[in-house]
């Protein structure tokens, strides 16, 4: 299954009409630790490596045949350390931690996020709430081949207006993160044409 998204900063009442008769699924708490080279290798080319309380995800852009020709950003997610580390070129020496750690690697950002899900219709609602003062929603859809991912995204769209949502460009957390805590890195990203 493949799932797409869409982001929202979303007012309270924004919150209201969506979460009105939702299903409540229940909350989760979660310690993401984005990780990369001190000179940002892996995020200046688009690839977010992240432990999600200790376990590891890498985040790599789909190509644009992969992804509708191109026309959505669907990122590709490998959450085994075997492949992780193939696909990152590192010689296996210990746990991934370990290998990380002794290529160079340091975390850039430790986001604790309490999210609130719902459900309603096919729809997923995620509520993010960060312990850095930004707050995040995400509508989501589940498809189960690329072809129907255009689809799934104007389904949401559709969703997003019957409920009056703004429809406006939204930084996703680590993003936002890095921008109010690291402008080094920031510029870096917007340089590199990832953000
Ligand atoms: C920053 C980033 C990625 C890391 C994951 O970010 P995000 O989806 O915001 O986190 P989260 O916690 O909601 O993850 P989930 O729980 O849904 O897995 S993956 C790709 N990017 C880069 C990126 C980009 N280049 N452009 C845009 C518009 N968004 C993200």
């Amino acid at each position: 299954m493949i799932e797409v998204e869409k982001k929202f900063n979303l007012s309270g009442e924004e919150i209201s009409r969506l979460t009105q008769d939702a299903e409540y699924l229940g909350e989760r708490v979660y310690t993401d630790t984005y990780i990369d080279t001190p000179d940002y290798f892996l995020t200046r080319n688009d690839i977010w490596l992240r432990s999600r309380d200790g376990k590891f995800e890498l985040k790599l852009p789909m190509k644009g045949s992969e992804a509708s020709n191109g026309r959505l950003d669907q990122f590709r997610e490998i959450d085994t350390e075997r492949e992780i580390m193939e696909l990152m070129q590192l010689n296996p020496c210990g746990t991934l931690q370990e290998t990380l750690e002794a290529n160079g690697y340091v975390p850039f950002a430790i986001i604790n996020t309490v999210r609130k899900k719902y459900q309603k219709g096919d729809f997923i609602i995620d509520l993010d709430g960060t312990d850095f003062g930004y707050n995040i929603g995400e509508i989501e859809r589940m498809v189960d081949d690329p072809s129907q991912m255009e689809d799934a995204v104007q389904q949401i769209l559709d969703f997003s207006q019957v409920h009056s949502l703004t429809i406006a460009p939204v930084r996703g957390k680590v993003i936002e993160y890095v921008r109010r805590n690291n402008p080094d890195h920031y510029n870096a990203l917007l340089e590199a044409g990832v953000i």
